[in-house]
C-alpha cells in the first residue's frame, strides 16, 4: 500500500420519535433497556446526520469532528462502537485508485470522521440517535462489513440507545433481549415508510436551550429511586407494545394516539417519580398537552396525538396533513410569535 490515497464514504441518517419510550438501563456499560421501545423514524430531509468517514495510511490518529468542531474519540461509547466495527472488517478492493486494504489492515489504519446535523444538537431532538446510527451504517460501508441493519443497530446501540432505532425507516421496535452480552438487544423494523404515510409530524420547538438533565444520568438516576420505572417496565411497557404493534399494523390512528400520550405521559411521570425529581417539560409543554387534549375530544376522535422527550419540546404526529394544517393554525394562535408565549421555531416534515 502507498501512503498517498485516502478512500471516503458518507451516510446519512435521520432521527427517531420513541411513541413507547426507551426510559432506564440495565447495563449501562452495554447499554441495555429496561424495556423494549417503539419509534418512527422521521423523514431525513428534515432531522439527520450526514457523516464522512476516511481511512488512509497517512492519518496518525483516529479524529473526529462535528459540526465543523473537533471533537474528543475517547469516551468509551465511541471505542465501544469503533472496536466492534473493525471487527468487522473484510477485505476492501478499489482497482480504480489500485487500493487494496486486507482485513488486517483495518487495525492499524486510522480513520478521520466528520459529522453534521441540520438541526440543534443537544437541543432535546435526539441527535445522539442520528449521529451514532450514521457513524456505525458509514463505517460499515467503508469497511465492506457484511452484517445487516439489525445487527448493526446492535453496535449502534452502544453509542447511544437510541441510536439502534435509526437505521431503519417507518416504524421500528428495539427489541430488549434477555443474553447478558446484549447480543440480541436490537432493532427491527416493524413496518417501512410507505405503510403508513398519511401520518404528518410537527415539532413545536419550545426551547432550543440545552437540556440540563441528560438523559444518561436521568436514566441512572430513575432506575436507581422509581418505583414506578419498575412497575412501567415490567407490568406496562409489555402489553403497550404489544398494542401499538396492533395499532401500526392497522393504521389505527384512534389507537396509535391514545397510546402515544399516554406513553409519554407516563415516562414524565416516572421521571417526576425520581428522587430528586427530573422536569423535562414546562409551562408551555403543558399548555401544548392541554390544547391537544380539549382538541381532540371536541372532534370526537383524536386529530393529533402528541410525545416528548428529554426536554420541553413537542412531536405533534397529525392523522393527516388537513389535521396538521389545523394544528398549526391552532398553535399560531395560542402561541403567537413575538409574544411572551411564543415557541422558538417550527419543524414541520411528513
Ligand atoms: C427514547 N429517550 O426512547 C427516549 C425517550 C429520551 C426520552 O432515548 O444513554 O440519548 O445514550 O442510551 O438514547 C434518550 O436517550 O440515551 C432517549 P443513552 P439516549 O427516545
Amino acid at each position: 500500500m502507498g501512503e498517498k490515497w485516502v478512500l471516503m464514504k458518507t451516510a446519512q441518517t435521520p432521527t427517531n420519535i420513541a411513541v413507547i419510550k426507551y426510559w432506564g438501563k440495565r447495563d449501562e456499560t452495554l447499554i441495555l433497556p429496561v424495556n423494549d421501545s417503539i419509534s418512527v423514524t422521521l423523514d431525513p430531509a428534515h432531522l439527520c446526520t450526514t457523516t464522512t468517514v476516511a481511512v488512509s495510511p497517512a492519518f496518525q490518529q483516529d479524529r473526529m469532528w462535528l459540526n465543523g468542531k473537533e471533537i474528543s474519540l475517547s469516551g468509551g461509547r465511541y471505542q465501544n462502537c469503533l472496536r466492534e466495527i473493525r471487527k468487522r472488517a473484510r477485505e476492501v478492493e478499489n482497482k480504480e485508485k489500485g487500493i487494496k486494504i486486507e482485513k488486517e489492515d483495518w487495525e492499524k489504519l486510522h480513520l478521520h470522521i466528520a459529522s453534521y446535523n441540520n438541526f440543534p444538537t443537544a437541543a432535546g431532538l435526539a441527535s445522539s440517535a442520528a449521529g451514532f446510527a450514521c457513524l456505525v451504517f458509514a463505517l460499515a460501508k467503508l469497511m465492506n462489513v457484511e452484517e445487516d441493519e439489525s445487527q448493526l443497530s446492535a453496535i449502534a446501540r452502544q453509542g447511544s440507545g437510541s441510536a439502534c432505532r435509526s437505521l431503519f425507516g417507518g416504524f421500528v421496535k428495539w427489541i430488549m433481549g434477555k443474553e447478558e452480552d446484549g447480543s440480541d438487544s436490537l432493532a427491527v423494523q416493524l413496518v417501512d415508510e410507505k405503510h403508513w404515510d398519511d401520518l404528518f409530524i410537527i415539532i413545536a420547538v419550545v426551547s432550543s436551550r440545552q437540556k440540563e438533565t441528560s438523559s444518561t444520568s436521568g436514566m441512572r438516576e430513575s432506575v436507581e429511586t422509581s418505583l414506578l420505572l419498575q412497575h412501567r417496565a415490567k407490568e406496562v411497557v409489555p402489553k403497550r407494545t404489544l398494542q401499538m404493534e396492533e395499532a401500526i399494523k392497522n393504521r389505527d390512528f384512534a389507537s396509535f394516539a391514545k397510546l402515544t400520550c399516554a406513553d409519554s405521559n407516563q415516562f414524565h411521570a416516572v421521571c417526576l417519580d425520581t428522587s430528586p425529581p427530573i422536569f423535562y417539560m414546562n409551562d408551555t409543554s403543558h399548555r401544548i398537552i392541554s390544547h391537544v387534549e380539549k382538541w381532540n375530544r371536541s372532534e370526537g376522535s383524536p386529530q393529533v396525538a402528541y410525545t416528548f422527550d428529554a426536554g420541553p419540546n413537542a412531536v405533534l404526529i397529525a392523522r393527516d396533513r388537513k389535521a396538521a394544517a389545523q394544528l398549526l393554525k391552532r398553535l399560531l394562535f395560542s402561541f403567537p410569535p413575538n409574544s411572551d408565549a411564543d415557541l422558538d421555531s417550527y419543524i414541520i416534515g411528513d
